[in-house]
């Protein structure tokens, strides 16, 4: 990072730095007012009623992962109001410190919903998802309620992160899932039960390992995640992956380009949305095809 003094929305002290760099994971409170907060959290709700409008299925008729959460995916891209907050300065200012770099790329937002019953997220990475090797990635996860181990909270494997990228995990259930808790690289380090209060938000690394709790509440537990990439990542291999493809970003190509905006160093103008749109649900929703 350049020696610099760079005056960043929200500050993220030492301290916090550390504990991201050393743990994977960390809680930055106090990020959004609750006022701003609730107009997020509105216009959330909204895109996430509109897009499974046709969809009424109780939980226990869902597909294993949909029994996880409602996944809704780019709500950037349909909603002005999420726009602002996925590509919020003070979001990507606070991923900027956390990884170390001058340079960020928004990489997806997704709302999970967790309905009540809704079973547990299993353990995996995120990072061996997506064609993107070893890229510094940072999740920002936002609560727009309460959340303890009751109603969905996550977990997350203290040190993983330094582990690099394990065996995918399944976490779709097409396959058996690989049970990552047990990969030798994490020496039976136990995960770490995370509760947060609306306006805080937990920050994990790419590779740390994590789960989230089943919902044994009454309501459902709403997040809304943004994953940021650091600018001049590479993509590394072939995988269809819609983001990458949308763009037209070949293997060994710079992560940049339509519906890849820069988010930090931040600019006065919201990037502009991407001339293609693509699956606004999750992979759960296919099982019942395109709404
Ligand atoms: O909220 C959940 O249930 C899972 C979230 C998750 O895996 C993530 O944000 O990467």
């Amino acid at each position: 990072m350049s020696e610099q003094k760079i005056a960043y929305p929200y500050s993220v002290n030492e301290e916090v730095v550390a504990e991201f760099q050393s743990k994977g994971f960390v809680v930055t409170d106090d990020v959004f007012a609750s006022s701003t907060l609730e107009r997020y959290s509105r216009a959330v709700d909204a895109e996430v009623e509109l897009r499974t409008a046709a969809d009424f299925r109780d939980v226990a008729e869902k597909s294993t992962y949909e029994q996880s959460f409602i996944q809704c995916m780019r709500l950037w891209e349909t909603s002005d109001v999420v726009r602002e907050l996925s590509c919020s300065s003070v979001l990507a200012g606070i991923g900027a410190q956390l990884l170390g770099v001058d340079g960020l790329h928004l990489w997806q937002d997704q709302a999970l919903y967790k309905e009540p019953q809704g079973r547990e997220t299993d353990p995996h990475q995120d990072q061996t998802f997506w064609p993107v090797g070893d890229a510094k990635l940072v999740s920002a996860w936002i609560p727009f309620d309460p959340v303890s181990f009751a109603n969905g909270a996550m977990a997350y494997v203290p040190g993983s992160h330094k582990a690099g990228g394990l065996k995918p995990v399944d976490i779709t259930h097409s396959t058996e899932p690989y049970d990552i808790l047990s990969d030798p690289a994490l020496n039976g380090a136990a995960p770490e039960w995370v509760s947060v209060n609306p306006g805080s938000i937990v920050w994990h690394h790419g590779f740390t390992v994590h789960q989230a709790a089943a919902n044994t509440a009454s309501a459902t537990r709403r997040v809304f995640t943004v994953v940021f990439i650091a600018a001049g990542s590479k993509r590394t291999k072939p995988w269809p992956t819609f983001p990458l493809d949308r763009a037209k970003v070949p293997v060994g190509g710079l992560i940049q380009g339509d519906g890849l905006p820069v988010v930090w160093p931040a600019s006065m103008l919201l990037p502009p949305v991407p001339t293609v749109t693509g699956e606004s649900v999750g992979p759960q929703f296919n099982s019942i095809g395109k709404p």
